[in-house]
């Protein structure tokens, strides 16, 4: 971690030493998000103490046949998840990922959030699986939707252009994911020398399934994570705490040892 002088000396574990010295060898990385790594933003996560599930059933209400029993109900909790992350800014693990994209000669994020943050932060390569919650569209004829006019109005939205229902442009429980987003992320996950998963607890598929692949493909697999999860035997380092302070720590030490690397003119990948 960068050395802060604060007299006492940073205490570097050795599960950071081993990343630290991976990522500066790397050539491919690829970062996979979840609700962890907006938490410090002020976003709720899903089965954190205050998470999302815990209030409310995933089935209840993030599913075509909820939407379609109770157009209302979803549609006023997106409402109300579109006002809470409008009011929100990125922090500094979202910063930390913009980062990496400038640092790595091949980079690739992938994520699990619908909350747009990674974009809004800077970060250019993102592949959405699980959608955009500032996207909408007609169940019926498939047109597009912003949020600005949706959220003026108070009733639950109608398409003007044939009265069908607007949903947010989100995956849904036993909702297949965006074709071209799970293939760029399933070749990403095939050819990453680093893969690092973090902030998610690794238990919704097949988004779930991208690590363990990028690991059977050769990668070094790092999970950086407040808790442990289902994939934290499976990776080779585990960095525990909040990806808010972790990964602008990590990415100060890759750039530090890239630089003193290339000093050298040790290749810094192979
Ligand atoms: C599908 C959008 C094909 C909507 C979401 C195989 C086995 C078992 C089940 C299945 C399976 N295959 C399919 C299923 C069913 C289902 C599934 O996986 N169910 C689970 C619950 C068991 N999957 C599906 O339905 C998928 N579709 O399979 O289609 C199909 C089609 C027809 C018929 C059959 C199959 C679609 C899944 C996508 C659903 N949509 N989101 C919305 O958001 O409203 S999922 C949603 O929940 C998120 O996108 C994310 O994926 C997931 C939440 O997980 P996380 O992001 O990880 O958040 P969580 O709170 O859980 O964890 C946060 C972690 O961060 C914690 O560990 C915490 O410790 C840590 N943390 C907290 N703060 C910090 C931190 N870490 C670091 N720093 C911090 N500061
Ligand atoms: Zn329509």
């Amino acid at each position: 971690m960068g050395h802060v002088d604060t007299g006492a000396t940073a205490v570097i574990s050795d599960d950071t030493r081993r990343l630290v010295a991976r990522l500066a060898a790397a050539d491919w990385v690829v970062a996979f998000t979840g609700a962890g790594v907006s938490a410090e933003s002020g976003v709720p996560t899903f089965r954190g103490t205050d998470g999302i599930w815990k209030k409310f059933k995933p089935e209840e209400l993030a599913s075509m046949d909820a939407f379609m029993r109770n157009p209302s109900l979803v549609w006023e909790w997106y409402a109300h998840r579109k006002r809470v992350i409008a009011g929100i800014q990125p922090n500094p693990g979202h910063y930390a990922l913009v980062r990496m994209e400038e640092v790595f000669p091949r980079f690739a994020l992938i994520t699990q959030n619908i909350d747009n943050l990674h974009r809004r932060a800077g970060s250019r390569s993102v592949h959405e699986l699980h959608g955009n919650i500032e996207r909408n569209y007609c169940v019926s004829c498939g047109k597009p939707y912003g949020n600005e006019e949706l959220l003026r109005q108070s009733e639950t939205p109608k398409c003007p252009a044939c009265g069908g229902w607007i949903r947010p442009d989100v995956v849904w429980f036993g909702e297949l994911l965006p074709e071209d987003q799970w293939n760029a992320s399933v070749r990403a996950a095939e050819s990453a020398d680093v893969f690092l998963s973090i902030g998610t607890s690794n238990v919704v598929y097949p988004a779930a399934s991208l690590p363990l692949l990028a690991k059977r493909r050769g990668a070094f697999l790092a999970e950086i994570n407040a808790e442990v999860t289902p994939l934290t035997d499976t990776a080779d380092v585990f960095l525990q705490g909040s990806s808010g302070v972790i990964l602008p720590d990590l990415v100060a030490s890759v750039v530090a040892a890239r630089e003193s690397a290339e000093r050298q003119g040790t290749p810094t990948h192979t």
